[in-house]
């Protein structure tokens, strides 16, 4: 499928260029997209690097003097763009990094989004962990710095945490390159694959929270059919979330990336 936009459109605009990392290999049509997200310091970029070799683009995102980069790499005759968001502690919108990388989660619709985690200290990261399991469910977790973990004693059974999860967990060294084959697997596997994982959601445990987040959710989808995850938004709207409140306000929820997103799923 030829791409929509002028070439120019790409300067203005949030999504990966269409044109990215063209190879004599690259036949495939529409590039998959696959989101780096993770706490500053993980090794985002190192994995980055390691995946995208010198097939790269930096720049800032669109407004924002928050630096991007994109990448791409074929695999087996597909070609998959690679976002690296802005490293957060969390998805609560509360700086313009997290705004960033909540919004593409949120309405760039990746194909998967690859979670860069801390192996030397795991339980800080599964906070942005279990946050963005929240907003999708085709994910993979890259457990990296394992070379240093190990150092420390620390050892992770990826095999039951992946059990825990609902989700694909590869143990890595970015900088030495270990696991970057399995976490390639894995990654192909999940935006293949025509059933999603089933990640674990926290669940709501307030039952009248619960009867309000429903009734909202019913609410957003009549106001923006198609919406992705309208109970996630619906849960932010009563948490009194601005950035969230003021797109509702001024109808542009879930609007443009969603839209141009679809262009380039497969
Ligand atoms: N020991 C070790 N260091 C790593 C590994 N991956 C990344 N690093 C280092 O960790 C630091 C942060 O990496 P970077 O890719 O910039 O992290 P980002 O902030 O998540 O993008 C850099 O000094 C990297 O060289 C790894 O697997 N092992
Ligand atoms: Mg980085």
């Amino acid at each position: 499928m030829a791409h929509p936009c002028p070439p120019s459109a790409c300067d203005a605009c949030s999504l990966p260029r269409a044109t990215q990392g063209r190879s004599d290999r690259d036949t495939a049509t529409s590039p998959w997209v696959v989101a780096l997200a993770g706490n500053p310091n993980t090794g985002k970029s190192t994995v980055f690097n390691r995946l995208t070799g010198l097939r790269q683009h930096t720049g800032n995102w669109p407004g924002k003097t928050i630096a991007r980069a994109e990448g791409s790499f074929v695999l087996r005759g597909q070609r998959y763009t690679l976002v690296d968001l802005p490293g957060t502690y969390s998805l609560r919108s509360a700086s313009p990094d997290e705004t960033v990388a909540r919004e593409f989660l949120l309405f760039g619709r990746p194909n998967v989004t690859l979670m860069v985690a801390d192996g030397t200290c795991l339980e800080r990261n599964l906070n942005l962990v279990l946050q963005i399991l929240q907003i999708t469910d085709r994910a993979v977790l890259c457990i990296n710095l394992m070379d240093e973990a190990r150092a420390n004693g620390i050892e992770i059974d990826a095999r039951r945490l992946a059990g825990e999860l609902g989700v694909p967990v590869v143990l890595c060294a970015a900088r030495s390159g270990e696991g970057m084959d399995a976490l390639l697997t894995q990654v192909e596997a999940v935006a293949q694959r025509a059933e999603a994982p089933q990640p674990r959601q926290v669940k709501l445990e307030i039952p009248v929270l619960g009867d309000a987040v429903k009734d909202l959710t019913a609410r957003l989808l009549a106001r923006f059919p198609g919406l992705a995850n309208p109970g996630w938004i619906a849960l932010r709207l009563l948490e009194g979330d601005q950035t969230v409140a003021a797109r509702v306000a001024d109808g542009t929820l879930g609007g443009r990336i969603t839209d141009h997103a679809a262009e380039i799923r497969p």
